[in-house]
């Protein structure tokens, strides 16, 4: 079987295509799902999708990617620019992790402006849509090449 990437996504993202279609797009967590499967068949690889509205689950799912996966994409939303916990449990995996926000974060409030996440991140993409989980899969593949 192909090697996993998990690809993590925090609160709030389960509205994606529902609301805010100026900021975030008109396409939802489902089709984000199924373009990441698409990209990471592409390039031999095989991503899950998850998302959840509290960060526990998330450190959790961190934590289980450790066992399961060879990468994490992850865009941790609001959790971005408030959890060192996130951060931590990121710290403890051994892979590649590749942050992704939809919009451009420094393009707007100072507050997003900071991210623990990105202490972590072998890179960070931001303001190219929901493109930027595709784009983030083909990145993958080359840094565990
Ligand atoms: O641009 C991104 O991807 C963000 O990670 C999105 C987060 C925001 O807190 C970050 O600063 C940047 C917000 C996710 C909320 O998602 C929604 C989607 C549709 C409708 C409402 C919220």
């Amino acid at each position: 079987m192909a090697p996993l990437i998990k690809v993590l996504n925090g609160p709030n993202l389960n509205l994606l295509g529902q609301r805010q279609p100026e900021l975030y797009g008109y396409d939802t967590l489902e089709d984000v799902g199924k373009a990441c499967a698409e990209a990471a068949k592409s390039v031999g690889l095989r991503s899950e999708l998850f998302q959840s509205n509290h960060e526990g689950a998330l450190i959790d799912m961190v934590h289980a990617a450790r066992e399961t996966s060879v990468g994490i994409i992850i865009n941790p939303a609001a959790l971005t620019h408030t959890s060192v916990a996130l951060l931590d449990a990121l710290q403890t995996f051994v892979g590649p992790v590749l942050e992704v926000h939809i919009s451009n974060i420094h393009k707007r409030e100072d507050f997003r402006h900071k991210s623990y996440v990105s202490l972590r991140a072998d890179g960070v993409i931001a303001g190219f849509g929901v493109q930027g989980y595709a784009l983030a899969m083909q990145r993958m593949s080359i840094l565990l090449s």
